[in-house]
């Protein structure tokens, strides 16, 4: 088989597309780079004493592990200096990070979850990194939080690393969506998968099943309907997973079809869901529609929604079309 390494797709892919200007291509493989890296340290383990918690906590209160923060400063140092960016902003840091004064500023802002899953780390289950690209708005000289507050149809560019048996890089530049294995020895991405499609349908759904007391009665009775099987309303069976890594049950949905939730739910009015919007929920939904996929909020497209705050919760609905359209029509009856 022809190897296709990250660098060369990306460089045919302006040729063909004129979609990746040479800067974010720079970035890309940064971004590709700072994961080979944290997927180094994820690897070690205790030999790395890189599990457990650290005494901290980030902006939403969570008690930081360890991995957690050596992430996020790995994916900080790697960015910084190339030139390429505006500013970052974080899931674990409560404010933006400009690019310090001693190095060039570029057009692009990066968003990005360091670490996904974390309640995996210590247990050898899959964990991962999303990130999400935009263009910084024109003429602005500093950027600050305004500027990253863009819907995520507005995205450029967005991916993963999934950390598992395999690290894996899912990446879209809003042609398709396209995977790299990490070829550990070399040291290099190779792209094993050029065109990721979800199939429209699937007999599969992943929700935490502990909070179905608390779920809205359109999550309840789509569930209901699945879990009633062959003699119910859906005439089928559908099977359950829950990884509890986001990046990993969206890496299943991609691999093999399949819808992901995490509703909103009757606990606590003022946080729609879990998930963050700008970390999690537009990087994921911009993959999933690419590969042919849908993602909402119950109600409306997730790229479509206009952020108000850099760390705001979104409930997620995502994957097989289908059964997106189906349960998105339950909210909108309701
Ligand atoms: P994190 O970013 O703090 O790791 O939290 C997000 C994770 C998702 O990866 C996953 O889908 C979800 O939280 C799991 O939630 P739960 O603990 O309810 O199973
Ligand atoms: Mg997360």
């Amino acid at each position: 088989m022809k190897r296709i390494s990250l660098t060369q797709h990306l460089i045919e892919e302006q040729r063909l597309h004129n979609n990746i200007p040479a800067e974010l291509r720079l970035l890309i493989e940064v971004v590709a780079r700072a994961c080979k890296t944290i997927s180094h340290a994820v690897g070690k383990g205790a030999l790395g004493e890189v599990l457990g918690s650290a005494d901290s906590e980030n902006v939403q209160g969570e008690v930081q592990k360890k991995l957690d923060i050596i992430s996020n400063d790995i994916l900080l140092q790697a960015n910084e200096w190339g030139g390429h960016l505006a500013a970052m902003a974080s899931e674990e840091m409560e404010t933006i990070h400009p690019i310090p004064n001693r190095y060039p500023m570029g057009e692009y802002l990066l968003l990005f979850d360091p670490l996904d899953g974390s309640s995996n780390i210590d247990v050898n289950v899959s964990i991962g990194t999303i990130f999400s690209v935009l263009k910084a708005p024109a003429g602005m000289s500093a950027p600050n939080e305004q500027a990253f507050l863009q819907p995520g149809s507005q995205q450029v560019a967005a991916g993963y690393a999934v950390y598992g048996p395999q690290t894996v890089l899912v990446l879209t530049t809003g042609n398709g969506v396209q995977s790299f294995t990490l070829d550990r020895e070399m040291g290099s991405w190779v792209m094993t998968q050029r065109e990721a499609k979800i199939p429209e349908d699937t007999k599969e759904y992943a929700i935490n099943a502990s909070n179905a007391r608390h779920w809205f009665a359109p999550v309840q009775r789509y569930v209901d309907e699945m879990n009633a099987g062959k003699t119910g309303p859906r005439a089928k069976d559908f099977n359950m997973r829950w990884i509890a890594s986001m990046v990993a049950d969206v890496h299943r949905i991609l691999t093999r079809g399949g819808i992901f939730m995490y509703p909103a739910d009757a606990r606590d009015p003022d946080k729609p869901g879990k998930l963050r919007l700008m970390y999690e929920a537009n990087p994921m939904a911009f993959i999933v529609e690419q590969a042919g996929g849908a993602a909402t909020n119950g109600k409306e497209r997730i790229l479509d929604i206009q952020p108000t705050s850099l760390h705001q919760r979104v409930a997620v609905f995502l994957g097989s079309k289908n059964e997106v359209d189906l349960v998105t029509g339950y909210h909108n009856e309701a």
